[in-house]
């Protein structure tokens, strides 16, 4: 039996303001219709009605798989009328330009890709302790959704019985006590460039040391609205294990429940950033902050929480963020086999190397602290561990590993009042040394408060995709300036 032929106008007519919602892939037409409120991706799905699926599975790839091919075919309705395809083949279908309204960004970040917008923090901003928001680091899945008016925004809060509790940006600052956190952000994928530079190739952006910022966050404690909305803190349904985010462009996370309510935990739902309204890059008008944890768990533009025995769905919390054995590669990985990264390992770099000559050097803090006359070496660069744990030495050594000097680790900024409860920022370290004892790399590690610290080379924790690079940062002499 032949399949109906169905013409493309048709398959037009039933979008996203239709009830019925077709889609095509090749030449073949589906009903979605009943499939779309289980799309575990939410209302994104709505987007491709009415045209081809396949602009959509190549921004969300996590599509193209045959468990999801043989989802789409149970819905199958018929194909395309061949008086509609081209060369054979049908259209390859226009999407709506998701990335038209993202928002301008500063000159002097380093985009490592533009749609959508990746874009590290220059070395030169990294040597402070808070980043300004516009030279923080920007890492986008997707477009940045446009969610018009703050005050139009609302958060929706799912409990475990499926009951919603839901709140606007207003009610939050109205009905909780407000804290200032000071956090860093790190992408897992920070220093990506070294372990391929250092190793073998991997699957990612390839950032340099700047997928990493710092700013002082402004917000609500999550522990707080989820007691509001009717979580029992002290003795919470058993059966909550996740605290899961989504963002309104179809971003997902999630962390444990534990942390969600850890008195000391600090995760915050934040509206400002460094004392002004969050930027729409960084989640403008609400975003989770969970400090300690790798960046990706803080949910931007979030709409939604909900508390769950199980993880997130998403890509990004099932794949992706996961570190495997440096045997594992994308052929024979079993995603399963390892849990989502959250709280993450030590990681440092040199930021600076600057040459300071005698007369300069003679009158300065450095001279004084180093008792150096001679002309210097000035080294200057970060320090962070996740988890809240405080960064305790910073080691660096001019000849790549045989002999170590302590650096000096920098008192923060004196102009920062937070309400920390653990160390959630990074440590700033600066280190003078004498010309004479220069080899040919300057390498670095820290230590944090559990003495743990970082690997020497990158191909014994090697993974695929490229994730928690932190082996020693090592910089050739000759780049000093
Ligand atoms: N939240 C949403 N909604 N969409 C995203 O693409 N990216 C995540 C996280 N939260 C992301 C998100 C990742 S991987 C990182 S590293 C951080 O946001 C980056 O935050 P920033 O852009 O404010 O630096
Ligand atoms: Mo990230």
């Amino acid at each position: 039996m032949s399949e109906p032929l169905i013409r493309l106008a048709e398959i037009h007519e039933h979008n996203r303001e239709a009830g019925t919602f077709w889609v095509y892939r090749g030449d073949r037409v589906y009903d979605i219709t009943d499939w779309v409120p289980n799309h575990p991706g939410g209302e994104v799905i709505l987007r491709a009605v009415g045209g081809s699926i396949e602009p959509y599975w190549n921004i969300f790839t996590i599509h193209q798989n045959q468990d999801v091919y043989d989802i789409l075919e149970q819905y199958f309705i018929g194909n395309i009328d061949p008086r509609d395809l081209v060369d054979g083949k049908a259209p390859a279908g226009l999407v709506d330009d998701p990335f038209k309204s993202d928002p301008e960004r500063d000159s002097s970040l380093m985009v490592r890709s533009s749609r959508p917008c990746n874009a590290e923090t220059p070395a030169s901003e990294l040597g402070t302790f808070i980043t300004p928001a516009e030279k923080f680091y920007v890492r986008n899945h997707l477009w940045v959704p446009d969610v018009g008016d703050a005050e139009d925004h609302r958060l929706t809060i799912e409990l475990i019985d499926g009951e919603e509790v839901t709140y606007s940006v207003a009610d939050l600052r109205k009905n909780f006590r407000e804290y200032n956190i000071t956090a860093t952000l790190q992408c897992s994928g920070n220093r990506r460039a070294h372990m391929t530079a250092g190793s073998r190739p991997t699957n990612g952006l390839q950032w340099q040391i700047g997928a990493i910022s710092t700013a002082t966050w402004t917000g609500v404690r999550l522990r707080d609205v989820l007691a509001h909305a009717g979580v029992d803190l002290n003795e919470p349904d058993e059966d909550i294990k996740h605290a899961q985010f989504v963002g309104a462009e179809a971003y997902g996370a999630s962390i444990s429940f534990d942390k969600a309510i850890d008195r000391h935990g600090d995760v915050m739902l934040v509206y400002a950033m460094n004392g002004q309204a969050l930027p729409r890059d960084h989640g403008y008008p609400l975003r989770v902050l969970v400090p300690g944890h790798v960046a990706a768990r803080s949910v931007k533009w979030l709409n939604k929480v909900i508390l769950s025995g199980d993880e997130s769905t998403s890509q990004w919390q099932k794949r992706d963020y996961k570190c495997f054995g440096p045997n594992v590669a994308s052929h024979n990985v079993n995603w399963d086999d390892a849990p989502a990264i959250q709280e993450t390992p030590v990681q440092s770099a040199i930021t600076g190397v600057r040459q300071v000559k005698g007369d300069r050097l003679r009158d300065s803090d450095l001279a004084r602290v180093y008792g150096l006359e001679e002309e210097s070496v000035v080294l200057e660069g970060y320090a962070f561990a996740g988890g809240g744990r405080e960064i305790i030495r910073v080691d660096v050594s001019p000849d790549n590993g045989k002999t170590w000097w302590q650096a000096q680790l920098l008192p923060h900024d004196k102009d920062v009042h937070d309400d920390n409860q653990k160390a959630w920022a990074w440590k700033q370290w600066r280190l003078a040394l004498p010309t004479h004892a220069l080899h040919e790399h300057f390498c670095v590690k820290a230590v944090d408060e559990s003495y743990n610290s970082q690997p020497e080379q990158f191909d014994a924790f090697y993974n695929f995709r490229g994730n928690l690079a932190n082996g020693w940062h090592r910089v050739p002499v000759s780049s000093r300036s």
